[in-house]
């Protein structure tokens, strides 16, 4: 029998610490669905959460299914600018197997169940956290008709730079947006074509270079993998490089993705990332980039450092993913926090050796 490495993986015991019942909807007869893959900051004294807030109409006919779509010419975030598509639950045509889409016969996904924003939640002690009543960055543009998701927040120099998932009928693409101070942000474009996502920009140029680790989805050849690229202003993104790819078996098998932002250490740059199997399984792994040219890699863990075995993290919307976009270090100790069954937030706390102690 393989012997499953363990480290010392501390759960919050306030976990789940946001869920979607603490959230308020953006409209009065919608529900929050999910409150996670939050992106995390330190600024000021508090722990700030930018998290994925996923919402939809209050379902009130068990035979129809309601999705809500942004207009593509919406100029605001109105009840009138979202448009509610009514579907048939029985209509042989359409596939609901999977709660966070609907797909037609051929297996294509023609809508997302829920509308996702962006919302901030502060904390002083990192674990207690209030949530803005409103929220703080809305879809917008015919890029983002079907939500903006799963935010990775990078502070270079003295600003916040926020990647997220832009998600329209035209695929899943990636947006910029910079902020001072998680109160007004600025929109920055979208600096990835579709489909790509999980992007996490270094905390600091390389050799003159802004860099950032993405992870495109091919259809036909290739796999979901990541990929590394260089800027020289955050903008304009070439230079692509394979980084590292999935494995044969196992529990990154299907995919992987960069979860935080890279951690810098003596040995190298810590980026910790997660991988998903056949059956949908999140789990989170840890590789080891080297400090000066990042796109090579010195030693990934083989066996992820942790896995979905937390009752909440095994139950829930889509049940068996730990899904991580930041965490905080300070003293070798990483608080990182993470979005569990695509519901609510959660952290754990764990030392960096330890995870050393897994890469090979
Ligand atoms: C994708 C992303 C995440 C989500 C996982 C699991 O990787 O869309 O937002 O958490 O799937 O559903």
């Amino acid at each position: 029998m393989r012997v499953k490495p363990q480290i010392g993986v501390r759960r919050s015991p306030l976990n789940p610490l946001i869920t979607p019942a603490d959230v308020k909807p953006s409209f009065p007869d919608w529900e929050v669905l999910g409150a996670f893959n939050a992106g995390v900051a330190e600024c000021g004294d508090e722990i700030v959460l930018l998290l994925r807030v996923a919402e939809r109409p209050r379902q009130t006919d068990p035979g129809k299914v309601t999705v809500p779509v942004l207009r593509a010419d919406a100029s605001g975030f109105g009840e009138s600018s979202v448009c509610i598509v009514e579907l048939d639950r029985i209509d042989p045509d359409l596939d609901f197997s999977d709660l966070r889409v609907v797909k037609n016969r051929r297996g294509e996904t023609i809508y997302l169940t829920t509308l996702s924003h962006l919302r901030v939640a502060r904390s002083r002690d990192g674990e207690r956290f209030t949530i803005d009543e409103q929220p703080s960055v809305v879809p917008a543009g015919p890029l983002e008709t079907w939500g903006i998701e799963d935010p990775r927040i990078t502070k270079i120099d003295d600003r916040f730079l926020v990647t997220y998932s832009a998600v329209s009928e035209k695929g899943v693409a990636v947006g910029l947006l910079s902020t001072r101070d998680f109160r007004s942000f600025t929109r920055e474009g979208t600096i990835l074509a579709p489909t790509n996502k999980d992007v996490v920009l270094f905390p600091e140029k390389i050799n003159g270079k802004y860099m950032m680790v993405h992870r495109p989805v091919p259809e036909g050849i290739g796999k979901p993998e990541m990929w590394i690229a260089e800027s020289p202003d955050l903008i304009h993104w070439g230079n692509h490089r394979f980084l590292m790819g999935i494995s044969e078996s196992g529990w990154d098998s299907a995919r992987i993705g960069a979860g935080c932002v890279p951690i810098r250490t003596d040995e190298g740059w810590l980026l910790l990332y997660h991988g998903a199997d056949s059956g949908h399984r999140y789990c989170m792994g840890a590789v080891l980039l080297d400090l000066n040219d990042p796109g090579r890699v010195i030693a990934r863990t083989a066996e992820p450092f942790m896995s979905p075995e937390a009752e909440y993290e095994t139950t829930g919307f889509f049940a068996g993913v730990v899904f991580a976009c930041g965490a905080i270090v300070k003293d070798g100790r990483v608080t990182m926090y993470y979005g569990v069954s695509d519901e609510s937030t959660a952290s754990a706390t764990f030392q960096l050796e330890e995870v050393f102690n897994l890469l090979k």
